[in-house]
């Protein structure tokens, strides 16, 4: 079967590119979310790919018997069932890479954010305050002096440690595996980590193997001058902790762009002073986003065709393309 004749299914929503494109290309079918219900099982046997932005579970999957692939709008799959899908035979791909760049550039700019309080100052202007109060305040965090530690040194965390390094601040990192083309100080264990820097920059996967990984523990260990940047996914984060631990100054500050149940932000987190969120935008620009939507349909096309995909995960790397 070629790329043309196939049918791909868009479960829920999804960036508009992905949809426009796949309507262009294949025969498109959406439904309103990844409930194999809403489909006929006459329907659901003629679906060949499926292009995503939501949980893709292994029922879900299972429900599709001539299912090739499943193509993942985000670096992040998480919410796929990838290791189900390799048993299957089913091709699983991602977006890495192309917004590498636009995260790491983000990252730097909510961990300003967080310590030098610009959003709240520009608050402040546009109400008036500095003509009525005068200057704002000088705010008690800097990003100068600051060690950091990046938890989750992949292509988004190297890209983050290469902008902080010409920021002249020095970096550790925590990954399982040592990297051996990088000269930062390597620490075994999160906890390690997290002793010796003040500033916790957080963008592992999430996922069971990070699940709360950032607990009282290591927020102890970060310290009360410590500042916890989280971009990777809310989940690697134990919120309560974390709020407990900004209420009780047992940390200075947190910068925030995914949470732990989007879109819900805990009423507690938005009270504290002392964070900085933001609405998980760290790769929201329109060009970043129309890369990425190309590529999920890209890699659909690909493998559709025949061809290898593009950016397979690492659970489907072997995969070869089951004939049709
Ligand atoms: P990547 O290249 O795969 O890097 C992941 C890094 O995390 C690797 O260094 C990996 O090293 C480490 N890691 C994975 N599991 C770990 C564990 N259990 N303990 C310690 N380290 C672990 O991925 P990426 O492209 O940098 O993206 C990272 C994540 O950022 C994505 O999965 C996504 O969740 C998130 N993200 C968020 C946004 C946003 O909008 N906020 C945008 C893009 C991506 P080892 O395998 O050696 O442990
Ligand atoms: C996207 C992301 O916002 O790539 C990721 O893993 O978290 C972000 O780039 C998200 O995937 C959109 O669904």
């Amino acid at each position: 079967m070629s790329a043309a004749g196939s049918t791909v299914l868009i479960p829920g929503g999804i960036h508009a590119r992905v949809r426009e494109r796949i309507e262009a290309e294949f025969d498109a079918v959406s439904i309103a979310a990844a409930d194999a219900a809403l489909m006929t099982p006459e329907a659901r046997a003629k679906i060949s790919g499926i292009a995503c932005a939501t949980v893709i579970t292994s029922d879900f999957i299972d429900a599709f018997p001539n299912l090739s692939i499943i193509a993942s709008f985000g670096v992040g799959y998480d919410a796929v069932d990838a290791k189900h899908a390799a048993t299957r035979g089913i091709m699983v791909t991602n977006t890495p890479d192309v917004l590498s760049d636009e995260v790491a550039d983000t990252t730097v700019g909510l961990l300003l954010n967080t310590l030098r309080e610009f959003p709240k100052a520009e608050a402040y202007l546009r109400a008036g305050r500095w003509v009525a109060e005068g200057s704002y305040p000088l705010t008690s965090l800097t990003l100068r002096g600051r060690t950091v530690g990046i938890f989750g040194l992949g292509r988004i965390g190297l890209a983050i440690a290469r902008r902080l390094e010409a920021f002249g601040l020095p970096i550790n990192y925590h990954t399982r595996t040592k990297r051996n083309d990088v000269d930062y100080p390597w620490h075994d264990n999160l906890a390690g980590l997290a002793s010796v820097v003040d500033t916790l920059i957080v963008v592992v996967p999430g996922g069971a193997a990070t699940e709360k990984a950032v607990n009282a523990d290591i927020l102890a260990a970060l310290g009360p001058k410590g500042v916890l940047i989280s971009v990777g996914r809310g989940s690697t984060i134990d919120e309560p902790a974390l709020i407990a631990a900004l209420a009780d100054h047992k940390i200075a500050a947190a910068g925030l762009d995914v949470f732990a149940d989007e879109p819900n932000v805990p009423q507690a987190l938005m009270e504290l002073p002392n964070v900085s969120l933001l609405p998980h935008v760290a790769s929201a620009s329109v060009s970043t986003r129309n890369a990425m939507a190309d590529l999920v349909v890209d890699n659909l096309a690909a493998w559709l065709d025949g061809r290898p995909a593009i950016t397979a995960v690492p659970e489907c790397a072997g995969l070869d393309r089951k004939p049709a």
